[in-house]
This record gives C-alpha cells, structure tokens and sequence, in this order.
C-alpha cells in the first residue's frame, strides 16, 4: 500500500516527505522517486502505552512515496512518464503551492493548480477509457463491460472525476488493473507560507474539493518542518504561538491512513503494545492472521475490547468484572481501536 505525495514542482512534496520520514533527500528541482515509511500517530497507542509500560511500542506504519515534480517545459503538465509514477500508487496526496516560491515563475494559485492536476487526471483516464472502447469496437466484449466505459467516458467528458462513482453505479472489479487517476482516493494538502499557517481553508477550495470528493487540510511544510527538530515539550509552546492546536502533519498522516480504507486493531501486554493495520471490514480470523499465520490457522476465538470501553473501566481486570469482555468468532468484524486478544491452538 502505498501513497504518492504528488504535485506541481517546488510546492513542496520533499519538505513534507523529509519531515515526515526523517530522510534528508534534497530540496527542490524534481530529482527520484523516493519511497519511505512513516509512523501514524495515535493518541490511543500513547495512552496503551503509558498504562502498560510496555518493553516495546509499536505505531501503524504507511508507505509514502516522494514524486518529484517536473520542470522546465512541462513544468505545469505531467509526462507520460510521471502519469505511469502516479497511477502506481493507491492513493494521492496532492501537494498544493501557497507560499511565494522565487524559483517558480509566477504566483502562487492554489486553486488553479487544483484544476489543472485534476484535468491532467480527467484527460489521461479518458484516453484510457476511450481507447479501450476503440478496443471493443474491434474485439468481442462483454455488454456489461462496454456499458461500464461508456459510463466512465460519460463522467470524464462531462469534467467529473471517476471516485465520483458509486460502487453500485460502478463495479471496478475487472477495472484494477488499470490504475485509472481519477479513482484513487485523493488528500490536498494545501502548503501555505508560515505566516498563514493557522488560517482556515478557503470556501472556494474547500467546496471544489466536495465536489471532486476529495479530502483536504491546510499545512505549512516548513513549520512542520521545524516542530519535528524541537524536543516534545518545545513543540506544544511553539503550536500555540503559531495558534495551531496540533501538529497538521499528524493529522495529514492519520486522514492519508484513512484514505486507504485501513483501521487499527491493538494488541497489549508487558511486552509490547502494538497497532496493526487492517482493512475496513476484515474479520477477525484474518486480522489474527496479521499477526502471525499460527494465529489464524489454529484460531479459536477472539477477546475484545473496544478502546472506549477499555478507557472507561481503566484496565482489562475491571471490564470483565464489568462483564464487557466481548467474546467473538471468526467471523467478527474488527473495529477501528478495538484491543484483541486472540485464543489459538496449533
Ligand atoms: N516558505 C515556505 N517555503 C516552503 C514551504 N514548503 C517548501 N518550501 C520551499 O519550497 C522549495 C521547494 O520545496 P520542495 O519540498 O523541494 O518542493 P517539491 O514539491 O519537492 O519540488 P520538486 O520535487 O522539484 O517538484 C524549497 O526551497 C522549500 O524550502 C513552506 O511551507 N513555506
Ligand atoms: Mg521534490
């Protein structure tokens, strides 16, 4: 799984990856794709942890992967061979430009740049699509296959992006493989000067992101940037001055988990406190499974506790006594922050 911190050059994909990976790849002028794996901050994990005092704790990790921008002549379109970097990914985070850059002609135009990236995505799916139907003109295709990319074709003409369709208007099942731009789950991260950092999001952006069914959050890379270099107890004096409650790299990575549909479930002990990430929807004999097969091939049952409950009576003693211990089986959905215990025999 992985998402591709993508955009225009010099808005300022690298600074954002750099802090959130802590590699120093170098700033600015485009350069390689660069893949690294970030910690997803969760206060529920800080809290386990401080309960149990573990030996070891263990955040969610995700895989970002730093596109760089193009420069020169294409330095507002994307080339082929950036369009085939980004339709590998499973989700996108779009890097959006607000501050004063010297080495980008032109101002800053946050929105503008929001329209040209979603029509490079809108017009590169609709080549896809279009040749495909070429394809089936010529070709024995199932009906309902050519009916899909016509309705494909439809949305794109008409500007849309293809998220904007349903799963029952839309079964993407065979469509995988394709890798369509428009259909992956997309954040904007909107980059803005220091100064600006704590101003909302503006209504106009904030309304085309809706209807493009995009998620979106207003950063400055290089505030970030500077809390990640600060001890702990500096970094909450120097939010406040700035206005700002959290970091919004923390919640940039949390809304960038969700975007891959991905929940954790926790595990506890002396030894380690622990998330692990899972789909939405995954069942508890596989989310077992995650963290060892003997888990899931000798599953017997699951002890859960949902992370409210568990904070609500203070420690596991308390929520049997209290008679909350859920008792699964396999076929159990796992929730988001639920902590399981899982009882096998191999
Ligand atoms: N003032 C200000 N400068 C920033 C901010 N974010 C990035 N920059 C500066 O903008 C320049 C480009 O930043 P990069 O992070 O290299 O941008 P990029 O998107 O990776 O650029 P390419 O890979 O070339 O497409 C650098 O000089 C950064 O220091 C910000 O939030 N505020
Ligand atoms: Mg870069």
């Amino acid at each position: 799984m992985r998402i591709g911190l993508v955009g225009f050059a010099g808005s300022g994909k690298t600074t954002v990856f750099n802090t959130m990976t802590g590699l120093g790849v170098p700033l600015g002028f485009g350069g390689e794709l660069r893949i690294g794996t970030v910690r997803v901050p969760d206060a529920r994990i800080d809290a386990l942890s401080k309960i149990f005092s573990p030996k070891k704790t263990t955040y969610a990790e995700i895989t970002f992967c730093d596109v760089p921008g193009e420069h020169g002549a294409e330095k507002k379109g994307l080339s082929t061979k950036a369009l085939q970097q980004i339709r590998d990914q499973d989700a996108l985070c779009l890097v959006l430009r607000d501050f004063p850059n010297p080495a980008i002609e032109g101002d800053a135009d946050p929105l503008a740049d929001l329209e040209a990236f979603h029509l490079e995505c809108v017009l590169a799916d609709l080549k896809l699509v279009e040749r495909r139907l070429d394809r089936a003109r010529k070709e024995k295709t199932p009906a309902n296959e050519v009916a899909a990319f016509e309705k494909m074709k439809g949305i794109l003409e008409d500007g849309r992006p293809l998220r904007a369709l349903s799963p029952v208007e839309l079964d993407r099942g065979a469509l995988r493989g394709y890798g369509f731009l428009s259909d992956k789950p997309l954040l904007v991260a909107f980059n803005r000067s220091e100064a600006r950092a704590a101003e909302p999001m503006p209504t106009d952006l904030a309304a085309r992101l809706e209807a493009l069914g995009a998620a979106g959050l207003v950063l400055s890379a290089s505030v970030e940037a500077e809390i990640a270099g600060l001890a702990p107890d500096e970094q909450s004096a120097f939010l406040e001055d700035l206005g700002l409650r959290e970091s919004a790299l923390a919640r940039f990575i949390r809304t960038a988990y969700g975007l891959l549909d991905l929940i954790s479930f926790f595990t506890v002990g002396e030894d380690e406190v622990r998330a692990w990430p899972i789909h939405r929807g995954t069942r508890a004999r596989e989310a077992a499974g995650r963290i060892h097969s003997d888990l899931e091939r000798g599953f017997i049952r699951a002890e859960v506790i949902p992370y409210a409950v568990f904070v609500a009576h203070g420690s596991e003693h308390a929520v049997k006594v209290a008679g909350r211990l859920q008792i699964e089986g396999k076929d159990y959905v796992v929730s988001d922050g639920d902590i399981m215990h899982v009882r096998f025999n191999v």
